[in-house]
């Protein structure tokens, strides 16, 4: 297992400038707190585009080994396009921003383990300061948005978005990827929240904490919410985006504006690999069923598990396909907000 050196973690101030790198000093004045990868430090010095991607998808949403291979693709994806790629978790006790091979390996490897947990925020202190053995977590949405923030890096690219359960009126399960998006002006790319949520409901949820919400499409069209593994779900989206480069401008806008909420970017499976609403909504409303035991912070990954049992599989490649396809789009804004900020 890997120690931690504290000099992979950069403790001189950079220069603020007006987006990139704007809260870095938070992580320079707390040495320790992170660790930054080598990659990562020096995209930040150099106010290069960064990228941050999640990991509880990792450790809670795809099994070994392919969770490690994602982990991997993803990276290159992202590196592909030019940007660096922070992905975002805990390893040991300790919140690394930006992961060498070995280190995503070390993380993937220890899913399902009793040490490696799912980290919203609630989670987060406890998993670095908390006695007995070290701990690994996987970051949901919520943790991303936060640690991100903190760190200074503005857009994360991610799957599926968590939302509000569906009976969530009577059980309260909310996501804490909804109120997270009201607290940090990031801007987040998924294709959607599973059908097993309910979307009007998390709609409403998310305009009520002034998230703007939008879906890549053409704006001379109808753009539904995507849900998910389909492209559609019956509900329109509020907002249409054309380019990752517009959204890019938006999550600028949003920041000049001095807003401290996200903004949402959904980005719909790519046609040739979705599987039709028709034909998941069945296999989803009878994996909710099936998983109706699961609660808390267990019941998104046994409802995740139960379909890709139910779709023999299929559900997985399309989950693999759309998460890569969001790295690109979340690196092509990263780009573009480089420009903008120069
Ligand atoms: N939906 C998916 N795949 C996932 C998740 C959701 O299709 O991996 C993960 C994400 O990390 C998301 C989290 O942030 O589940 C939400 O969990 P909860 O509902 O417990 O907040
Ligand atoms: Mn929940």
């Amino acid at each position: 297992s890997q120690t931690w050196d504290p000099k992979e973690t950069v403790c001189s101030p950079v220069k603020w400038s007006p987006l990139i790198g704007s809260r870095y000093s938070f992580a320079a004045q707390r040495p320790g707190l992170f660790t930054i990868s080598q990659d990562v430090q020096k995209a930040m010095k150099a106010r290069g585009p960064i990228l941050a991607l999640e990991t509880a998808i990792y450790t809670h949403g795809f099994p070994k080994p392919d969770n490690y291979n994602l982990a991997l693709e993803m990276e290159a994806a992202v590196r592909d396009l030019g940007v660096t790629p922070a992905t975002i978790g805990i390893l040991n006790g300790k919140i690394m921003i930006g992961m060498t091979s070995e280190q995503l390996k070390e993380l993937t490897e220890s899913a399902g383990s009793e040490k490696t947990h799912k980290i919203s925020r609630r989670d987060l202190a406890y998993h670095i300061a908390a006695s007995g053995q070290p701990l690994n977590g996987g970051t949901t949405i919520a943790g991303t948005i936060l640690i991100s923030h903190i760190a200074g890096i503005q857009i994360i690219a991610t799957g599926g978005l968590g939302g509000v359960h569906k009976g969530g009126e009577n059980s309260m399960d909310i996501s804490a990827d909804l109120t997270e998006l009201a607290k940090s002006p990031v801007a987040v790319v998924t294709s959607g929240m599973k059908s097993f949520l309910d979307i009007p409901r998390t709609m409403e949820y998310l305009e009520t904490q002034g998230v703007f919400v939008s879906t890549f499409g053409n704006k001379s069209e109808k753009v539904d919410i995507p849900g998910f593994f389909s492209r559609e779900s019956g509900y329109p989206s509020p907002y249409i985006v054309e380019s990752p480069e517009e959204a890019a401008r938006i999550l600028y806008a949003n920041y000049r504006l001095g807003m401290r909420s996200a903004n949402l970017y959904f980005n719909p499976i790519p046609e040739e690999y979705e599987i039709p609403k028709s034909e998941m909504d069945p296999i989803i409303a009878a994996a909710v069923e099936n998983s109706s035991s699961a609660t808390g912070k267990d019941n998104t990954p046994a409802v995740l598990a139960e379909i890709v049992k139910q779709t023999e599989g299929r559900s997985m490649e399309a989950n693999r396909q759309l998460v890569l396809n969001n790295a690109k789009v979340g690196a092509r804004m990263a780009l573009e907000l480089v420009e903008l900020s120069k």
